[in-house]
């Protein structure tokens, strides 16, 4: 901090602690050139989108990019000040999961009221956003240090407390309101985010706290000569941030009611990236609560224009949550290029009263901007001009090919969610599925969360909901949760099928079974007898104790055990978020803990290789491997003899009968009551009640697996 930035300002106080001088008023409404970018960027955005996406620029999704905002904004607005003051706090998206399962814990298993367990939850947020600043200032140890360890130990403590699997869900609807409800026509978390951008608005540009702040952030020696309160001031912005990571934990727990270990990866980075993008400076000194809304916004709208997106189609099957990230990443490097070239960091020193030089750069920052500004619009005209003119010319060619014709059906859509794209399970699904999509001219839109996700998959029929899509098809991952939003869908004349894991049954139309859940169970168990020579002890592997298809399937192998195999014990249930290497894990403790064990079942496919791969490398003879799997990931190991059999049905047919029906409901060939519907390539298929059955479970053993691939 230079002598002039901190020189006495006319009424008495130091000029930078002064909210009444030029400058500091200044500060509230000063534009920097990386928000005029971001402005630019912002109307770029929505005129690209408006084009993609038919129902872009309407009012449902107005607000809907709002809510969605919502907890990534909240984190965002007390980002700001921490990085004014030249801190970071990276602990943010692990104390949201902290928090998130704290008040599942309370409510839920400690019986405490609701709304006494939201206040309890906030109040250990802001202790915990306390043990930071208390680190930070007391300790004098950096803050980068400092939250990269509690980014560890608020995630650890709250996968320990829910074993990384349990989830909190059911909660009440008057709780629920908060995340899903509406006060006129806003979203209820939208007034939230807005008296909380208000709040730090008057904090940072309003107030003295606020440009002591910025102080610290250009100089704490030079903010603590003019007498600012360095430690306690610093505290104060960690403890703000704690206090919205965990308001942030309330809000998306009502929003997506489920509180869950997982709840916030990824945000603290997020956040990070909304406020630097939005001009607040990485290196301190300087920032905008409106330059952080800006960036919110301006990630917010790219993540829903790319789901909303209509065409072109490659882009939103193939790429749609991956783009998001990559543009956002794209968008931050500019940004902090910006921050970093001298133009920028000379106007800090401009502010800070260095007025040599000055105008020679500010020159060429202008011309920089220009330049940039019209480089955005100009690649926006493009796309969507581009866009357009393609979709012109597709429709003149189609009506120039069939002059005769009456004008075409309109093409329906169907919106198609795996539990997790990187499953292997599901790519063979999604494959089925393409197939019908082509040979039925169903435009299909594939997304999902990349690994396990409940509220992803939420947040994702959400935007589906107001993209207007005809169809929604699911593979649920928590039943409880997704049904809100399902039920939502519904409400908005949207048709619902699920696939391979069911919703509550009046969140959907129709579900397509893959097999009976005692098909699958009495299969399971029967083989599991055979092999374990009808005495002894098994272990189950599951995806999540959540997982409402495995949950029936466990029910119905407990069953079959109970009824027929009274010298068989199962001994063990772990679940592996249906991931392999977390599988590889259970399966070695599972070998470790109980010698006698002489099988394992895993009832999630990449469990099925996971558990082999850990019986083989322990050399272990005795314990063999059965379950649910791929017959691709799964050959050698029967061949090898780790693996017995594996059980499955034909993931491609599920997708492929899953858009059939999403088709025929769409089109009302498929109703409530039907007891059969053609199957295409399937041939007849059997509905019994609401569930379309695909057909029996299929035992792979080591004579026919070779004969298939998927
Ligand atoms: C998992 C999936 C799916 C289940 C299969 C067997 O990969 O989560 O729900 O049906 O395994």
């Amino acid at each position: 901090m230079t002598s002039s930035a901190i020189a006495s300002s006319p009424s008495g106080k130091p000029a930078i602690l002064d909210s009444s001088t030029p400058s500091s008023r200044g500060n509230v409404l000063a534009v920097e050139p990386q928000q005029i970018v971001l402005a630019f960027l912002l109307a770029s955005e929505v005129i690209v989108f408006s084009f993609l996406g038919s129902r872009f620029f309407s009012w449902d999704n107005f607000f809907e990019v709002q809510r969605l905002g919502v907890e990534l904004g909240l984190l965002a607005l007390a980002m700001t000040p921490v990085i004014v003051t030249g801190g970071i706090d990276l602990s943010v998206g692990s104390l949201m999961a902290l928090a998130a399962v704290l008040l599942g814990k309370m409510w839920h298993d400690g019986g405490m009221p609701i709304w006494t367990a939201v206040a309890a939850t906030l109040a250990i947020a802001t202790l915990a956003g306390g043990l930071n600043a208390w680190l930070i200032t007391r300790l004098r140890m950096p803050a980068l240090i400092v939250t990269l360890g509690s980014y560890s130990l608020f995630r650890g403590l709250a996968e320990g407390m829910t074993r990384g699997v349990v989830t909190y869900t059911k909660f009440p609807p008057s709780f629920i309101f908060l995340g899903n409800g509406h006060v006129g026509a806003i979203p209820t978390q939208v007034v939230l985010l807005a008296a909380a951008a208000v709040g730090f608005w008057i904090l940072l540009h309003r107030m003295t706290v606020g440009r002591a702040l910025s102080a610290i952030g250009f100089s704490p020696e030079g903010a603590r000569y003019a007498g600012v309160p360095v430690e306690r001031r610093v505290a104060l912005a960690y403890v703000l941030s704690g206090l919205c990571a965990g308001l942030a934990a309330v809000v998306s727990v009502a929003h997506v009611d489920q509180a869950k270990a997982s709840t916030g990866t990824g945000y603290e980075l997020l956040a990070i990236t909304a406020v630097v993008l939005g001009g607040t400076s990485i290196f301190g000194g300087r920032g905008s609560i409106v330059g952080t809304l800006m960036g919110l916004f301006a990630i917010v709208i790219l993540q829903d224009g790319l789901r909303m997106a209509n065409r072109p189609v490659w882009l939103t099957r193939h790429l749609g949550g991956e783009l998001a990230g990559i543009a956002t990443g794209l968008l931050l490097l500019v940004s902090i290029a910006l921050d970093w070239c001298p133009s920028s960091r000379s106007a800090l020193a401009a502010e800070a009263g260095a007025t040599h030089g000055s105008d020679e750069e500010f020159h060429m920052k202008n011309s920089q901007l220009a330049v940039l500004c019209m480089v955005i619009v100009a690649a926006a005209l493009i796309v969507s001009g581009g866009n357009f003119a393609m979709i012109k010319l597709l429709q003149q060619n189609g009506a120039a090919a069939s002059p005769q014709l009456p004008a075409p059906a309109k093409q329906i859509t169907v919106a198609m969610m795996p539990k997790s794209k990187g499953n292997a399970y599901f790519v063979a699904a999604e494959k089925g599925a393409e197939d019908a999509a082509k040979e039925l001219g169903v435009d299909l839109v594939w997304d999902g969360p990349t690994n396990t996700d409940p509220a992803e998959q939420s947040r994702i029929v959400e935007t589906w909901i107001n993209r207007g899509v005809d169809v929604i098809a699911v593979a649920v991952e928590n039943r409880e949760g997704l049904s809100t939003a399902l039920r939502k869908a519904r409400a908005k004349g949207i048709k619902v099928v699920t696939f391979d894991a069911d919703s509550e049954p009046d969140a959907r139309d129709f579900f397509v079974n893959q097999a009976t859940p005692q098909g699958i169970g009495y299969t399971l168990m029967d083989n599991a007898a055979r092999v374990m020579g009808g005495k002894g002890e098994f272990a189950v592997i599951t995806a999540s104790l959540t997982a409402s298809n495995m949950n029936e399937w466990r029910e119905q192998i407990e069953k079959r055990l109970a009824d027929k195999y009274p010298d068989i014990k199962l001994v063990d249930t772990r679940p592996c978020d249906d991931q392999k290497d977390k599988a590889f894990e259970e399966a070695n403790t599972l070998l470790n803990s109980r010698p006698n064990r002489k099988l394992i079942m895993a009832i999630c496919s990449p469990a099925v290789p996971g558990a082999a791969e850990a019986v083989k490398q322990s050399g272990r003879k005795d314990v063999k491997v059965i379950g649910l799997g791929l017959p691709n990931d799964n050959k050698r190991y029967i061949h090898e003899g780790v693996t017995d059999v594996i059980v499955l049905w034909n993931t491609m047919d599920l997708g492929y009968l899953t858009v059939l029906a999403a088709k025929d409901l769409a089109t009302g060939q498929l109703k409530p009551g039907d007891t059969e519907m053609d199957g295409g390539r399937l041939g007849k298929i059997q509905i019994q009640g609401s569930d379309i059955l695909l057909g029996k479970p299929f035992v792979f053993n080591k004579d026919n697996i070779d004969q298939f691939d998927f």
